[in-house]
Formats: structure tokens, sequence, C-alpha cells
């Protein structure tokens, strides 16, 4: 199950991993390289061994599918996971507390991953009344996957040069690819700075839900479930808590149910329900700003 993938993702950045600076003011313990491979017929890949923050996984998806920028649309549905952040273009980055409360105040992101999957490199305005331009991958890949589905070319990227300098991140995860066998399709991510302990757990169930909505959305099953981490890393303040979550015992994975809407763009986040999700009580850790 994926609370076993996981455990064997921790393990290793914790014995092959290396002390490490970076842009944050928390160390890390990181490794280069490393894979998440999972097969979504064994259950929907949401962690047991902590309580994971289902609402906002499906919330955040939601907003990029639809190419939200706005984090009022977040904080509106309880989503407060990119709070402190946002488009450098109005707030330069910094450590210290005044610029922290700046970013929390700003609610423009920026041209983020929702923007760039549905308006690559498009002309980016805040407040746009209509996203603007560019080009719409999700619904071209959609569109490849249900005429040519044996394609090798079928991809949503997100890492735009061009627009790099005006995102409140720059993408984690920065692109993925479809694939599909005999009607079983797999989706496979790539990315390049994974927080072990917070990011990839969302990540993982970020990316199942999104490919059991393009899999049934396309009259698919949903097949292998794979993510390429490129800077693998443990904050050095959340190596008790991995600690304490790896001696816990996962629980059966809940099953994923999507009903309720006719189509990927207009699915919103109450349409996918979870049967049977037991799990552990969370565990807090905090995020390196
Ligand atoms: N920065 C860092 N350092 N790590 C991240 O994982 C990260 N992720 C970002 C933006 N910047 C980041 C976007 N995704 C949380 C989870 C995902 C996420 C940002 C934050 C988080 O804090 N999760 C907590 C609380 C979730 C909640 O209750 O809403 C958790 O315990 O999972
Ligand atoms: P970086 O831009 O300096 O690499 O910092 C980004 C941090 O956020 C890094 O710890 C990775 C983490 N992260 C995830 O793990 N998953 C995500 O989805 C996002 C947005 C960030």
């Amino acid at each position: 199950n994926i609370d076993q993938v996981y455990k064997q993702v921790v393990e290793k950045v914790l014995r092959e991993g290396k002390k490490k600076t970076n842009r944050t003011a928390t160390d890390t313990i990181a490794v280069s390289g490393c894979m998440i491979d999972y097969d979504m017929a064994n259950g929907f890949p949401l962690l047991t061994t902590k309580k994971m923050a289902w609402k906002t996984i499906r919330v955040e998806l939601e907003g990029f599918i639809k190419g939200v920028t706005d984090k009022s649309w977040f904080q509106e549905r309880d989503c407060k996971i990119w709070n402190e952040w946002c488009t450098p273009a109005k707030v330069p980055y910094g450590h210290d507390e005044a610029t922290y409360q700046a970013m929390a105040e700003e609610k423009d992101l920026g041209p983020i991953y929702g923007f760039q999957w549905r308006n690559f490199n498009g002309r980016y305005e805040f407040g746009a009344e209509k996203l603007d331009g560019g080009i719409d991958q999700l619904a071209k890949a959609i569109e490849a996957l249900k005429t040519n589905p044996d394609s090798r070319r079928i991809l949503v990227n997100a890492w735009n040069p061009q627009q790099l300098d005006q995102m409140a991140l720059v993408p984690c995860h920065y692109s993925y690819q479809l694939l599909c066998n005999d009607g079983v399709l797999d989706l496979l991510w790539n990315q390049r700075s994974c927080d072990i302990f917070l990011g990839i757990p969302f990540n993982i169930a970020s990316y199942g839900l999104l490919l059991e909505l393009v899999a049934k959305e396309c009259g698919m099953k949903a097949g292998k479930l794979i993510g390429f981490l490129g800077d693998a890393h443990v904050y050095v303040n959340h190596q008790a808590q991995l600690d304490e979550q790896l001696k816990r015992e996962p629980y059966a994975p809940p099953r994923l149910m999507l009903d309720g809407y006719n189509s990927i763009f207009d699915w919103e986040w109450q349409h996918a329900t979870l049967d049977g999700y037991e799990c552990h009580p969370s565990i807090k850790g905090e995020v390196a700003v």
C-alpha cells in the first residue's frame, strides 16, 4: 500500500541523505533522485499513518484544474496551504517578519500551476475576468487521450521559463505525462524539489486524484501512479515527526468515489469522496518559507 511505498522513500532519504543548506532558513537532509511507484488498483493513495487534510487536497486540485491564481479563492474554501506565498512581482521574497506579513496579505499567486496547465504562457493579469490566451494543455491532453490513446506525446508542463519570475513559488512538480495501455491510464509526474514530510503526501494524493479524474473523463481505468523525485529532502525539524509516523501500523487504503458532475472541467471538490478512510492522528510540522 501507499504507506509502505512512502516509508521506503523516507528511509532512503534518512539513510543516504546528506545535510544541506537551502533557500529557506531550515536545513534539510537530502538525496538526489528517488521514485514513487504505486498501482492505483490497490486503493486510493492517501496516507493512513497520519491524518491527511483531504478537503485541502481536493480544493487545491480544483483550483489548479480551473486555473485559479487568486489566494482568496483557496482561502474561501478553507485551503490555507498557499497563505505564506505570493507573487514576487509585488512582494520581493525575504526572511524578515515584515515580508512574511506582506506575503500573507497579498492575494496574487502569479501564473502558477493552474494558469500554466490551462493558459500556458498566456498574458498574465491578476484579477482578469477570464484567463487570457496561451495553450490549454489539460484540454489538449484529454482530447489526445480520447482520439489517440497510444500517443507517447501527451504531456502537461508547468515549467515556463518566461514566467518563472512572476510565480509565488516556481513549480515543484513541473510536468506530467499520461500514458494509456489497453484502456489503463498511467500518470507519471516530475518533481524537482520534494518536502518529504509535508509536501509529498499531498502531491501523491493530488496526482492520484487527477489520474482518477482524467481516467474517468476518458472512459479508462486508473493504472500506475509514478513520481520522479529530484531533490528529495527531510527538513531537520521534521525528523521526530517522521520517526513517530514510521512506527505506526498502516490501515487498509480508502476507496475513491467520483459522482455528481459532468466533465473534469466543471468538477468540484465535493464530487470526490472517500469510502473507509481509517487513519492515525495528524502530526504537525512547520512549513519552511
Ligand atoms: N514549502 C515547503 N517548504 N514545503 C512544502 O511542502 C510546500 N508546499 C507548498 C508550498 N510551499 C512549500 C504547497 N503545498 C502544506 C501542505 C502542502 C503544501 C503546503 C503546505 C501543509 O502545511 N500541510 C499541513 C497542514 C495542512 C492543513 O491542515 O491544511 C499538514 O500537516 O499536512
Ligand atoms: P524550493 O523552491 O526552494 O525548492 O522550495 C520549495 C519547497 O516546497 C521544497 O521544500 C519542496 C516543497 N514543495 C513540495 O514538496 N511540494 C509542493 O507541491 C510544493 C509546492 C512545494
